[in-house]
């Protein structure tokens, strides 16, 4: 799962949303990055990636996203405008699903530095061939999230 943050204090936004995401088992380091899309004028995000070892489904895992975002008091105002907290589900091992409503994987994480960046610390057999040279473009580290680092 992807979570980002580009309104108000983006860190702890994060960083509550980590602590109430179940099964943990791996988090990325934490990037700031150049808005994509959105109105002009929006501040840089804080990203992540996060892995989870779950038995819950994508619908569930929808669910506790939508939760996490309302607990931010996300305001649903403009598409890819700044939110306080946005979680996607990038990916659910092999499965596809391809619903109005959910979309999995993530449509246009394949395109997205801010994304693939993270997800290269977790993962990187599954970005090859994704990450080019221009995909770090506007992506830079900027140390961890604090609290629990749990590792595979
Ligand atoms: N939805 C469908 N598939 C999924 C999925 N795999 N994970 C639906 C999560 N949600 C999914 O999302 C709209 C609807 O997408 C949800 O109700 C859900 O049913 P939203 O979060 O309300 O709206 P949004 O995020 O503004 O739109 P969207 O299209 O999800 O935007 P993206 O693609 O998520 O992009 N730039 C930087 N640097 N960093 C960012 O994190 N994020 C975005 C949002 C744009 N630019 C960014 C960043
Ligand atoms: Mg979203």
């Amino acid at each position: 799962m992807s979570l980002g943050s580009n309104l108000g204090d983006r860190r702890s936004y994060l960083s509550d949303a980590l602590q109430g995401l179940p099964d943990v088992v791996a988090v990325s380091k934490l990037y700031e990055t150049d808005p994509v899309g959105g109105p002009p004028g929006q501040g840089a995000y804080l990203n992540c990636v996060v892995e989870l070892r779950t038995k819950l489904t994508p619908r569930e895992l929808l669910a506790v996203a939508q939760a996490l975002e309302s607990a931010a008091a996300r305001a649903r105002v403009e598409r890819w405008g700044p939110r306080t907290l946005d979680v996607d589900i990038l990916l659910v091992g092999d499965e596809k699903v391809d619903d109005p409503d959910l979309t999995i994987p993530h449509p246009r994480m394949w395109e997205r530095g801010f994304v693939l960046v993270p997800l290269a610390d977790l993962a990187p057999e599954l970005v090859v061939g994704f990450l080019d040279s221009d995909i770090g473009r506007g992506v830079r580290r900027v140390g961890r999230l604090d609290g629990p680092q749990a590792r595979p």
